[in-house]
């Protein structure tokens, strides 16, 4: 028999040893929470690191950044934290984790190159800048022919461009060779490589006089079958390349210089002064979401010529059938002045479009004056450069487009023949060099 004394011993160990189990259990529950994270680079902006914290824990805890640059810690928040780093070196990146067990901390090694972030903190050292990479927000074009995507072009392609323009291969004399025969060969190879190259590809040109085939120019039928083959090419080639051609110029140099008038081709003779909205209008409806522009040059030289354009630009956009305006930029390395420039920029904006540098080149030698590159000229064009594209750096981000280059090489450029003097217009010498000039974009783009 058990007295009462024993029994309560009993019980009151048995409470007591229920007790401080409980107690035990409680903290057990409570545990330290493991701090995680990853972190990425951005694809805008090869500066800035994008931040995700990646713990999982159980009841309540807090996160805090050290982003290795000195400042406060700050608190975690919903999404991504994005963290520029704009000098080079090395950066320990810490995240604390606390909750009422205690603190956890991960960290990360972030180092910075002259390039940018170097990836999984990797600096190699043969690690080159690249000018898409340093474009925020909008691409880095040039122009291709289908026989220059392989060998050096490649290398030089994949690291510096994201916005391909063909140089001659979409015009409707390569495409629409003949009556009832569409060739669509070498478009379909730049499309391609760009599409492989994850490069968005900008459609150049649907209609221009000075690349429409003979047949066309010499065609004898009637207006009304003008309009309705003019029709099946737009529809055909806009159809075709529907989800893979990011942009078309619809309609290139459709004004005179000089008369500032609408230039009286082929194209307005057998179809109307409306043609350009008839050709938009059928590209539109090809594929809704193609974006479409017009395209022009001397726009920063001639003012007459730029309210023309900007009247006819007008007149699309009143029927929703533009979204953009090229101002293609074959220039030189003493004109036009940043304000010219900024005028065609201005226009744009004001109306809520696009804008596209659609055809950069900038000549060192117009008056004929030299025989070989001298520093002198290269850096002027290097400063010519800087300027056009800082221009374009500061156009607000909705009305950024691209800025393109036309040509890699100096000696693959339409100017040589064109003017027939010896001219060095773009960002590579003919060894595929990084000139001056190349150097001037990416600090134009800092
Ligand atoms: O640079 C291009 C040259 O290789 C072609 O032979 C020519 C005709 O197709 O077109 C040149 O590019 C032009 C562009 O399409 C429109 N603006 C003027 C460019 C230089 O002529």
């Amino acid at each position: 028999m058990r007295s009462i004394t024993d029994t309560s011993i009993i019980l009151i160990f048995i409470l007591t040893s229920a007790c401080s189990s409980d107690d035990e259990m409680g903290k057990m529950e409570v545990k330290k929470v493991p701090a995680s994270f990853e972190y990425s680079i951005s694809d805008s902006d090869p500066n800035v690191v994008l931040f995700d914290n990646t713990t999982m824990g159980q009841g309540a805890y807090t996160s805090d950044w050290d982003f290795g640059l000195g400042g406060p810690l700050v608190s975690d928040q919903p999404g991504l934290e994005e963290v520029r780093y704009d000098n080079e070196g090395t950066y320990i990146a810490k995240l604390t984790v606390s909750n009422e067990a205690g603190k956890t901390t991960a960290s990360h090694t972030i180092r910075v190159d002259q390039v940018g972030v170097c990836p999984e903190g990797n600096c190699d050292p043969g690690r080159t800048e690249s000018l898409k990479r340093s474009a925020q927000g909008f691409a880095i074009g040039t122009a291709v022919r289908s026989t220059r995507l392989n060998s050096t072009y490649d290398e030089v392609l994949k690291a510096n461009f994201n916005n391909l323009t063909s140089e001659y291969q979409m015009k409707m004399n390569i495409m629409y060779p003949f009556e009832g025969n569409f060739d669509f060969s070498a478009a379909d190879a730049i499309v391609n490589y760009a599409q492989e190259n994850d490069m968005n590809v900008h459609g150049h040109v649907l209609i221009w006089h000075n690349a429409t085939p003979n047949w066309i120019t010499d065609f004898t039928g009637t207006d009304a079958e003008f309009e309705s083959i003019v029709k099946d090419y737009i529809t055909t080639t806009v159809t075709r390349y529907k989800g893979k051609v990011k942009s078309w110029d619809v309609v290139n140099e459709a004004i005179e210089d000089g008369t500032n008038q609408l230039r009286n081709t082929v194209f307005r003779q057998r179809m109307g002064d409306d043609y350009i909205k008839k050709c938009s209008r059928w590209a539109r409806e090809a594929d809704p979401d193609v974006l479409l522009f017009y395209n022009d040059y001397n726009l920063v030289f001639n003012e007459g010529k730029r309210k023309a354009i900007f009247a006819l630009v007008d007149q699309l956009a009143s029927e929703g059938l533009i979204d953009g305006v090229g101002a293609q930029l074959h220039i030189q390395y003493n004109a036009p002045q940043a304000g010219q420039i900024q005028s065609v920029v201005d226009e744009t904006v004001s109306r809520g479009l696009l804008m596209h540098f659609s055809e950069i080149d900038i000549r060192v030698n117009p008056g004929n004056d030299i025989t070989s590159m001298s520093s002198d000229r290269a850096e002027a064009q290097k400063v010519k450069y800087k300027e056009v594209v800082e221009i374009y750096n500061a156009i607000p981000a909705a009305n950024k487009f691209a800025l393109t280059v036309w040509g890699i090489k100096d000696d693959d450029s339409w100017l040589l023949d064109f003017w027939g003097n010896p001219e060095w217009p773009l960002l590579f010498d003919q060894s595929f060099n990084k000139k001056s000039a190349y150097y001037g974009v990416l600090e134009g783009l800092e």
